[in-house]
């Protein structure tokens, strides 16, 4: 069973990252986990911790000698930010004078509510936890995740299809095209459409002039998931329920669509279904070429899903995000002690986040998908899940 789990706050010593049930023999490639917590860092509209932040991944257990070796792995995310805050965040009592509280609850935060669940007279250590700081925790094990996903010949990318009232609209976008993006070693908004990158930059940059932030839509793409992952059999089983869980379960997401859900609820069931067809490969020529016989669509209005199952055509997830919550320019609440109105806290933050939300929502997905694949095709060994999951393909293949 895949299991993964996360711990520290946002001005700790570091971020931990737990995950167990990678079956053994998985070759694990520490540059590319570390790519993967390069890419969440990117993008226009980030604020000034970025640039204190450089992460890396520290392996401490379960890889050995380059490999898995089926013992949970855990990780450690060092804070640089840490030699900051020690005084004010000391795990011992430490002197009261030096913390920094949150005196007054930012709407859209977690302060307010966090307060009042675990009673505490201020926001700060709401905030610590609630920060999407986190996110960088679940790109590391979703980078192992990944790098599973891989070894099966599925990947896991996304772009940018909205900043603000800047969108990439009925623009096509090819899956090379989401490869070239997160090949690059500039990030300005992982938009694959030059001119709608630069209208975003547009909305970032009002944003910033004007103390303000900006939410935005990305898309995730899970590319060459073989039919039949989850099950409508029960509806705990669903992928795309699974999906949609795990990627609003990140900080900001207020929403989640598969494929077209949006437009397809105001639209006629004749447009929004994807016509199926077969294409009959017959010649030898063709089958050397490594062509076969095959269902396809007219389009993938389903995002790649029918009946809570993959159906072989691309995963199509996007989250929307609201803006982030700590404005520059902050709106009206209430001090904690005296309730009288007051501004907002504002602590140095991000304008904008959706490439970096991105980033976490492919990491979501891959171990959404991970954990489809081993309850599927099981395996203690990368082996014995090798034998599984090509058995099930050339079943399919036959189909
Ligand atoms: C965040 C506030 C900012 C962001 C942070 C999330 O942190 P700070 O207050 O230290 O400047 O930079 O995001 C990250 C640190 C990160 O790694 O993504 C918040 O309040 O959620």
């Amino acid at each position: 069973m895949l299991r993964y789990y996360t711990a520290g706050e946002s001005h700790g010593e570091a971020l931990i990252a737990v995950i167990s049930g990678i079956p053994a023999g998985l070759a694990i490639d520490p540059v590319f986990i570390d790519r993967e917590l390069w890419r969440r860092q990117q993008g226009f509209g980030r604020g000034g911790r970025m640039r204190i932040e450089q992460d890396h991944a520290h392996v401490i257990s379960g890889v050995r000698h380059g490999k898995t070796i089926g013992s949970p792995i855990s990780m450690s995310l060092e804070n640089k930010d840490w030699k900051n805050w020690q005084e004010a965040l000391p795990v011992e009592e430490g002197d009261p004078a030096k913390h920094k509280p949150v005196t007054s609850p930012r709407p859209g935060h977690a302060d307010l509510a966090g307060a009042i669940k675990y009673d505490l007279p201020e926001a700060r250590y709401v905030l610590e936890r609630a920060s999407a700081r986190e996110s960088a925790a679940r790109v590391a094990v979703g980078a192992i995740a990944k790098q599973l996903l891989h070894t099966l010949n599925m990947d896991v990318l996304s772009h940018s299809v909205a900043v603000g009232a800047a969108a990439l609209g009925d623009i096509e976008v090819k899956w090379q095209q989401l490869v070239n993006l997160a090949s690059k070693e500039e990030v300005l908004l992982n938009c694959a459409d030059n001119d709608t990158e630069q209208r975003m930059k547009a909305e970032v940059d009002k944003a910033l002039r004007t103390g303000d932030s900006v939410g935005g839509i990305f898309e995730v793409i899970a590319h060459n998931v073989p039919p039949g992952l989850g099950t409508y059999a029960n509806w705990d089983e669903r992928l795309d329920g699974m999906l949609a869980g795990a990627v609003m379960s990140l900080q900001a997401v207020k929403a989640v669509e598969i494929g077209r859900g949006i437009a397809a609820a105001s639209s006629f069931g004749s447009t929004v279904h994807d016509e199926i067809g077969y294409q009959h490969v017959g010649s030898s020529k063709e089958i050397s070429k490594g062509k076969q016989s095959r269902f396809t669509r007219a389009h993938n209005n389903a995002g790649g899903l029918e009946g809570g199952i993959s159906n072989g055509e691309d995963i199509v997830v996007r989250g929307y995000l609201k803006p982030i919550s700590t404005l520059r320019r902050p709106l009206q609440s209430v001090d904690f002690k005296s309730r009288e109105p007051v501004k907002a806290a504002y602590e140095r933050s991000d304008v904008c986040v959706v490439p970096a939300a991105g980033v976490a929502g492919e990491a979501m997905v891959a171990l959404t998908l991970a954990k489809c694949v081993l309850e599927k095709f099981g395996g203690d060994s990368m082996t014995e899940l090798l034998r599984n999951f090509n058995g099930y393909c050339e079943q399919v293949k036959g189909f």
